[in-house]
């Protein structure tokens, strides 16, 4: 996993630190994507180019590797390219990601979805038990989830919370495009120990939610457990989605959340798909359809 991103940095005399803050991020992650432990995505490679003063396809360690070739002029760099969100061909396939930037007077937050990932994630909102369970939606729907968020935590959490929500599901449902060819429903159940919780939805840009969760005790980790039925209500609103969520038993407080995280992942997995019999259907460049020549 080779970048520039190190050699260009030291050239300019930065430091990691003074990196990170001319683009808006941690020294850490700056570290995270020197060392190949984050995905360069394109959205990246533009915030530390500016960072740098260079070019996105600067960064790269091979001219093999920029992005500005298409996939297939060299299929032999493609391999190795740390670029998830490489560019392709029209008409090939897209990778159905979406960056939302959110800030008001409580929040500033920063979102990037790539509905096509691995799961993987980088997520940073200053509220550890609220991190924890967007890395399993996250882990869990394969969606690739990047999340920075600050907020006016010594109000208390319910704005990064919930601001947090809509800018995942504005993410989600820009980057889900017109919903065509989705799988559109998923349904699941999740077991977690002594837990068991139902998760069924569809992707319908039709917001609305069902909770049938309680919770015994007021608080976990720091968080207000009020405050995920609030978290998901936002995220159905955002993200035009019918969900519902129902945990059927359980008694461990942990348990129950998780599993209502766990179920949004991988009902959402389900819904999210491009169904191939369906996507078959969609109007093509080939003209056939629609009388067009
Ligand atoms: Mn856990």
């Amino acid at each position: 996993m080779t970048n520039r991103i190190q050699a260009l940095r030291k050239q300019k005399g930065l430091s990691q630190q003074a990196l990170a803050e001319r683009i808006g991020t941690s020294g850490q992650q700056v570290g995270n994507l020197e060392a190949g432990r984050r995905k360069l995505t394109q959205d990246w490679m533009e915030r530390l180019a500016a960072g740098l003063g260079c070019g996105p396809a600067d960064l790269l360690g091979s001219p093999l590797n920029s992005p500005l070739n298409p996939p297939g002029a060299r299929s032999s760099a493609l391999p190795n390219a740390p670029m998830p969100n490489i560019p392709l061909a029209p008409g090939v396939t897209t990778m159905r990601t979406a960056t939302i930037e959110r800030k008001t007077r409580e929040t500033q937050i920063r979102v990037t979805v790539n509905l096509d990932g691995g799961g993987e994630y980088s997520i940073s909102t200053g509220i550890g038990f609220l991190d924890h369970m967007l890395e399993q939606l996250s882990r869990h729907s394969l969606i690739d989830l990047e999340v920075e968020a600050r907020g006016d935590l010594h109000i208390d959490f319910h704005h990064t919370n919930e601001d947090t929500a809509i800018a995942i599901g504005e993410a989600v449902s820009q980057a889900l495009g017109d919903r065509a060819g989705i799988t559109r429903y998923g349904d699941v159940r999740i077991p977690m120990d002594e837990t068991l919780t139902r998760v069924t939805l569809d992707v319908s840009n039709r917001p609305y939610l069902i909770w049938q969760v309680e919770f015994t005790g007021p608080k976990l980790g720091e968080m207000d457990t009020e405050l995920f039925k609030e978290w998901f209500q936002a995220f159905a609103q955002a993200a035009g989605i019918t969900l519902h969520v129902e945990n059927i038993y359980g008694e461990n407080n942990h348990h129950i959340v998780e599993s209502c995280y766990k179920g949004l992942a991988r009902a959402l997995r389900q819904a999210i798909e491009i169904d191939p019999r369906k996507s078959d259907t969609v109007p093509s460049t080939k003209g056939v359809l629609g009388g067009s020549l």
